[in-house]
């Protein structure tokens, strides 16, 4: 083709006969060839026909034939889908939370020859112009929340099936998040090239994309006001958020419809609001178990036995708290999934009870890829139900991985995803705690036969496109469900694991997933680097991942490729400290990386770190529990709960855990000093020292190599506990209420820590209890809801308390036993269960 095309622009230049042969080839080659000439775009055209089939919702004909769906999804929510063939697809998304009740909202309807125009009860509309097309809705007050770009029309290209549209920007000034695992340069996708399509990409850079997931939802964020909006398409994707030109951004498809869900934020406009109706949208992460919100250890691959229980070991002997232990690949026999290896491991069971014993949790990996073995019976029961991903011509498709030629599960299909899940039997009865699912992207190797492996993206590194998949009821190849087959993956072993052992909570990590994920699975940013530039890449990658719908989200502690300096190592564990999974995790032929392989005075420092994140779980475990009830995220930029401080929309070296802690990590090497913004909108109390720090400024604060520095909002309550060596232990610590001062007179702030079994699901019945507590000026109310017996409440801390208060009072009655220290500005204070509250008199 390429030949044609150069032939017929040199035409003028060559003779008439010549001419004849040129264009004789040309037509030739168009025949022969199924590569369409070039794309032809399409417009929608002008709108023929309404209806309204529903009353929040009118579908319109138009000349192209191309149908248009517009509907009020929720209150605040509006959907658009066009089909450019004329026909609605199948109304189903795995991106979609089934289960969840929705409101219908009432709506109006009106129209005129130029215009169509939903009315939602609340006031916010749609409109919908009619020569040609166009649309724009605005919010409750009348305002534009989102409009195409009249100069750049949705288009549609029938022969290849791509689809794109464009929206207009509120000014240059604005930012843009979301878009799930992307590892980009900074916090704002504002002026990039974004890409879904879910890859394989071992110790990929800055910039790199696409990578692991695809999450097409994102925020625009401007002058304090957000809209949000999810591209429901699982084929490859694209965004160009400005990076063309500043007045609009694009996005587009390589198949499917244009389906889009524009979320307005409600009154507020808030950040919030989106993520509440996303989250009802896709769903949330339920509560997971306690002891994966634990430290835990990595490497591939820890092996043979002696070698898991030397690291088991060394974690209780230097008294460094840890959950959690991973087995990577080489526990397998021969890398086939749900084996041992017999030689490393001649009694798994053994093993496993001994580290639970010792509390220890056994996590390990599982790939998709099934060993063609005709002797192995994993594959040969797999192929003869019919689950294996077939080529187009019905054979089985065999690609390489780990054990060399491997067949792969439909994972969309029912049948494929009930048969793999229910293979986990074997390892829930052995003890394994969790699963983690890898190479699901899918990933495949290259071989020796591969042409061009040069290429970052190879055709190669996954399946043909054209590939054939099940698709739950809409079957269609490889481009359409490529981006979906991690995270049914994912929900494959969720509902296996939680079918096998439903007293239990599925503890799942996964490397590819779509949005939705969150449903079944945590993440992790796969095969980073060992490098300032990633530890510092961690921030942006977690807390827009976090915003993207999916909390539990961690990065590999140290880097995965690469070997890290004691220094690089330290402070990539105390950044991590809090972020919501923990895990430190390696490629096995680089040194040792474990928190005590970097001399003493690093193990100590590294020991503090995890004991820091020991010390927050209960306040960590509440945070999770509220994601689960609301969509709110754990780990949050800035952005997200202060959108009035537009100094905060591009911080990317700072990140909130909940609303009321924020941490800004260094993330530089040799950094001893660092800028520390802290956000108008709330005043900040330095968490170790006690001091006031004031808010709207930069300020370049001490950060010695020891110590992570942390600020929390005054007015809150943060549940801490004592330190301990693993969540086993957590029963019998008690629970310190750390009350920060500086709450504004007048003000009441409202808290809760939950509490429960840590396990199970008795916290969706009676079995729980939330320590709710109001905190005004100089008191503090407590008053626990449900019966659950939860940790005790010992202590309450008054963080940033500058003087020793005249008198304390517990439950009216002036109390003596308080210890009040300056140096850190804290005032302790001994209650018990029955304390109902606690005041001050300065
Ligand atoms: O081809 O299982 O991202 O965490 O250690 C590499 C071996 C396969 C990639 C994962 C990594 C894991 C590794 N895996």
């Amino acid at each position: 083709m390429v030949k044609c095309e150069i032939s017929v622009i040199n035409l003028k230049s060559i003779s008439f006969t010549k001419r004849a042969v040129v264009f004789c080839s040309f037509f030739c080659a168009l025949l022969l060839s199924h590569v369409p000439a070039e794309a032809a775009w399409r417009p929608i055209g002008n709108v023929t026909r309404v209806t309204r089939p529903k009353p929040n919702r009118i579908v319109m004909d138009t000349t192209s034939r191309a149908k248009v769906s517009v509907e009020f999804f929720d209150i605040d929510v509006v959907r658009i889908r066009i089909a450019p063939t004329g026909v609605f697809e199948r109304d189903f998304s795995y991106a979609i939370d089934y289960s969840r009740d929705r409101h219908t909202p009432s709506a109006t309807f009106t129209q005129s020859a130029r215009e169509a125009v939903l009315k939602n009860f609340n006031g916010a509309a749609v409109t919908v112009g009619k020569t040609p097309y166009s649309v724009r809705i605005t919010d409750e007050s009348g305002a534009v929340v989102l409009e195409g770009d009249p100069r750049h029309p949705t288009l549609f290209d029938n022969t290849t099936g791509e689809i794109r549209t464009s929206k207009l920007r509120k000014s240059e000034v604005e930012t843009y998040y979301g878009f799930g695992e992307k590892a980009l340069t900074g916090m704002s996708r504002d002026g990039q090239y974004i890409v879904n399509w879910n890859t394989d990409t071992f110790a990929y850079k800055i910039g790199t994309d696409p990578i692991y997931q695809s999450i097409p939802f994102f925020y625009a964020l401007h002058n304090g006001r957000t809209y949000g909006l999810y591209f429901n398409n699982t084929f490859r994707t694209w965004f160009d958020m400005g990076k063309t030109s500043p007045e609009r951004f694009s996005f587009g498809a390589d198949g499917g419809e244009l389906d889009y869900f524009v979320f307005t934020g409600g009154k507020e406009r808030s950040p919030k609001k989106v993520l509440q109706d996303y989250a009802k949208l896709t769903g949330t992460t339920p509560q997971p178990p306690m002891w994966a919100l634990g430290n835990q250890q990595s490497r591939w691959s820890y092996y043979p036995e002696s070698r898991v229980r030397e690291i088991a070991a060394g974690f209780r002997s230097r008294k460094i708290p840890a959950d959690v232990i991973y087995l990577d690949i080489d526990y397998m026999d021969g890398y086939r999934v749900f084996t041992w290896d017999k030689q490393r491991f001649p009694d798994p069971l053994k093993m496993i009870t001994d580290l639970k014993n010792d509390g220890f949790k056994t996590v390990v990996i599982v790939d998709p890829g099934i060993k063609v073995a005709p002797n192995y019976s994993i594959y040969s029961e797999g192929k003869s139900e019919g689950i294996f991903v077939k080529n187009p011509d019905g054979t089985e498709l065999n690609k390489d991985v780990w054990p060399k030629a491997a067949a792969f599960p439909d994972f969309t299909d029912k049948k494929a995803r009930e048969w793999f899940g229910a293979q986990f039997k074997k390892h829930l009865d052995e003890g394994i705690a969790g699963f983690w699912t890898d190479m699901n992207e899918p990933a495949t190797f290259m071989t020796e036969r591969t042409e061009k492996p040069e290429i970052v993206y190879h055709p190669a590194k996954t399946f043909p496109l054209d590939t054939p998949h099940a698709g739950d009821g809409l079957p269609d190849d490889h481009r359409r469900y490529h981006n979906v087959y991690g995270m049914q993956m994912a929900r494959s072993t969720f509902e296996g694991v939680k079918k096998l052992t439903p007293e239990k909570r599925p503890f799942v990590l996964t490397r590819a997933g779509f949005a939705g994920v969150q449903r079944y699975s945590a993440v992790w940013t796969g095969d980073n680097y060992a490098s300032w530039d990633h530890l510092a890449l961690t921030i942006s990658m977690l807390t827009n991942l976090s915003v993207s719908g999916v909390p539990f989200v961690g990065a590999d502690v140290g880097g995965f490729a690469e070997m890290p300096s004691g220094e690089l190592y330290a402070r990539w564990l105390q950044a991590a400290a809090l972020t919501p999974f923990l895990r430190s995790h390696s490629v096995g032929w680089v040194g040792n990386k474990e928190p005590w392989a970097f001399g003493e005075d690093f193990t100590r420092i590294n020991r503090e770190s995890i004991e820091l994140r020991y010390r927050f779980l209960p306040y960590l475990y509440s945070l999770f529990r509220e994601h689960e009830r609301t969509g709110e995220p754990v780990m949050r930029p800035l952005w997200y709960e202060f959108p009035n401080d537009k100094q905060t929309y591009l911080i990317d070296d700072e990140y909130m855990v909940g609303g009321d802690i924020l941490v800004a990590p260094v993330v530089r090497q040799g950094m001893t000093t660092r800028g520390i913004y802290l956000p108008t909108g709330a005043d900040w109390i330095d968490w170790w020292t006690g001091e006031k720090i004031e808010s709207g400024k930069i300020h370049y604060l001490q950060t010695p190599i020891d110590r992570l520095p942390i600020f929390v909002r005054a007015g809150a309550v943060i549940p801490t506990q004592p330190v301990i060596q693993h969540t086993g232990e957590m029963q019998n610590a008690a629970v310190t209420l750390n009350v920060v001062a500086g709450i504004t007179p007048g003000k009441i702030e409202k808290s809760a820590l939950f509490q429960d079994a840590g396990e199970g699901y008795g916290y969706r019945s009676s079995e729980w209890r939330e320590i709710r507590t109001e905190h005004r000026s100089g008191s503090l109310k407590i008053e626990p809801f449900g019966t659950f017996p939860g940790q005790k409440i010992e202590y309450i801390e008054v963080v940033g308390i500058s003087q020793r208060p005249r008198e304390v009072r517990v439950d009216g009655q002036i109390v003596e036993n308080i210890e009040f220290d300056n140096s850190r500005k804290r005032l302790r204070i001994k209650i018990d269960e029955r304390t109902r509250e606690v005041s001050l008199v300065r």
